[in-house]
């Protein structure tokens, strides 16, 4: 061990998904660039970016969410990733939707790789707009607290990615799950 020995930087890998229009893109670059960027424009393939969180380096994977590709969303699940389900909140036509689709990936995802564990972070985004769903309405719909498959780890946050709240506190749940803080 010498001077230049350094301790192996502490790395998330994230999953970011949901159906269209989430608002997972402006999510990502808000978390990116500290601030909402003005053009957000419909996610074609991938967006990939790494920041900082705290004392680690964060890794997400962004994945356009046409009908196909909302089908192989689980090929991008590798066991040690978390993955980020978005709401929008305002959509109640499609939050069924939404909830059939998560299980569906988390169904996928379980066959294809069967990972250990699945930390589930669920952005209850655009709460910025009225008349939207609130956080226990989404936990409610999504049946969240009669999940027996202890795989799962779920967090609820409401978020603004127009406003930036609620997004630093998300990355918090996942940080603290992936670096042990949390007393559960
Ligand atoms: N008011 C409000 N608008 C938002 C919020 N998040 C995203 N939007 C808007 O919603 C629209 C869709 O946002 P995107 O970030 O492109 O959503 P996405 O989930 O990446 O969508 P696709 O890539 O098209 O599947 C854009 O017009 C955003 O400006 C939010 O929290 N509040
Ligand atoms: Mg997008």
């Amino acid at each position: 061990m010498g001077l230049f020995a350094s301790t192996p930087q502490k790395e998330m890998k994230v999953l970011i998904v949901g159906l269209d229009a989430a608002g997972r893109t402006t999510m990502l670059y808000h978390w990116w660039a500290n601030e909402k960027q003005q053009y957000v424009i419909p996610t074609v393939g991938i967006n990939c970016e790494t920041f900082t969180h705290k004392d680690a380096s964060v890794t997400v994977w962004d994945v356009g969410a046409n009908a196909q590709s909302r089908f192989f969303y689980a090929n991008y699940f590798k066991p040690g990733f978390s993955l980020i389900w978005v709401v929008d909140c305002t959509d109640r036509e499609r939050i069924e939707e939404s909830h059939q689709e998560l299980l569906a990936l988390i169904k996928r995802i379980k066959e294809k790789e069967n990972p250990e564990e699945i930390p589930l972070l669920i952005f209850v985004n655009k709460r910025d707009k009225a008349g939207g769903l609130t956080g226990d309405e989404v936990t409610d719909i999504f049946h969240l607290k009669d999940i027996e498959d202890n795989t799962i780890v779920w967090h609820v946050q409401e978020s603004s990615a127009e406003t930036g709240e609620g997004l630093t506190e998300g990355l918090d749940f996942l940080y603290d799950h992936a670096f042990g803080n949390i007393n559960s």
